[in-house]
């Protein structure tokens, strides 16, 4: 015993010792229930904290997923709005079955595809050369081809591969028809000087109902549409072939005068000159322009230079299209419409 060389504890002191050693015995069981609380507590506690972190990511989410981005952005800048909702116009380049379609916007195209396994009766019609307004969501092909529904034509699912991303629409309320492609696409043609050029649907190659600028520049080269005015023979337009060229354009009743109702046309075209005024370019006052009047302004408002886009002094087929295209297409989505082939009077557009 360790205390045999010990006084021996009276019994009161003996029983108070193994009080206070149940007392210890009960105060660790407490520290540690207490600790154990402690810990639940914080368990407790830190859930909500948990809770908490997790909420604000679902808000971003949910703002995100609310964040509606221009249609322009996902043909321009599809990997910044990748899964964000994208809405807006674009005119259908080709239609590939009734769950799928390309939109384009300039030199770029997106594979449309409608996510609900619909049938061909229940799906909105959607033609070549119609302009649709959509609301989807930008995926990239992976998730494209996971958020599909359903089996999908062997057509269709290769489309869908075809590029990078794809604009998946949820619902097929989510496209809707905004115009159709219009009748005579065979019937206006351009005219320059008294000669046809083609009309829109010689250009149309690929028989879309729209106009890229390379159909156009193909026709017009096809054509021999410089022939008239480039004297030289280089397939090519000098300032002075061009500015012929163009006071040809306008002269649109060819008795080589440029009239001010003719002038209107040219000035409500291009913006360069947008705000000439008739009586200034009509330098002896006799209400019509000739050529020298007219090639002494249209000269000096540089829009040879603007059609010149690699500043060699020529005005090349590619040129050509390219300036034609950028005046004729007052909307500014790299396609022509059948409205939007030849020079409108009223109509404002801009010269690039
Ligand atoms: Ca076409
Ligand atoms: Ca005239
Ligand atoms: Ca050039
Ligand atoms: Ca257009």
């Amino acid at each position: 015993m360790e205390t045999s060389n010990q006084p021996q504890l009276p019994g009161v002191v003996r029983s108070a010792r193994w009080l206070w050693r149940v007392g210890l015995v009960l105060a660790l069981l407490a520290v540690t229930a207490m600790t154990v609380g402690c810990q639940r507590e914080q368990v407790e506690d830190e859930e909500p904290v948990e809770a908490e972190t997790v909420e604000p990511e679902a808000e971003e989410a949910e703002v995100a997923a609310a964040e509606e981005v221009e249609i322009e952005k996902a043909f321009t800048e599809p990997k910044e709005n990748l899964e964000k909702q994208i809405t807006g116009q674009a005119p259908v380049t080709e239609v590939v079955s009734e769950r799928g379609f390309w939109v384009g916007h300039k030199d770029n195209k997106l594979f449309t595809v409608v996510a609900p396994d619909v049938s061909k009766d229940e799906m909105v019609e959607v033609n070549p050369g119609s302009v649709v307004n959509v609301t989807a969501t930008l995926h990239t092909k992976d998730d494209a081809m996971n958020a599909v529904k359903g089996e999908l034509d062997a057509k269709t699912r290769a489309a869908l591969t075809e590029q990078d991303n794809v604009l998946v629409v949820a619902d097929k309320g989510n496209v809707e028809v905004v115009s159709e492609p219009k009748a005579g696409a065979d019937k206006k043609m351009l005219k320059v000087g008294g000669e046809e050029y083609g009309s829109f649907a010689d250009y149309d190659a690929d028989k879309n109902n729209l106009l890229t600028t390379r159909e156009l520049t193909r026709g017009l080269e096809d054509r021999e549409y410089f022939k008239e005015w480039d004297k030289n023979n280089d397939s090519k337009l000098d300032q002075k072939e061009f500015t012929n060229n163009m006071y040809t354009v306008f002269d649109a009743d060819q008795n080589d005068r440029i009239e001010e109702k003719e002038f209107n046309v040219l000035t409500n075209n291009i913006d360069a000159v947008e705000d000439a005024e008739f009586d200034e370019w009509d330098d002896n006052d006799n209400n019509w322009l000739d050529n020298e009047e007219f090639a002494a302004q249209f000269d000096d408002a540089d829009i040879f230079d603007a059609f010149d886009a690699n500043d060699n002094d020529t005005v090349d087929y590619n040129e050509y299209g390219e300036g034609l295209a950028g005046v004729w297409d007052k909307n500014d989505d790299g396609f022509l419409m059948l409205d939007e082939f030849g020079f409108e009077e009223g109509v404002e557009v801009t010269l690039k």
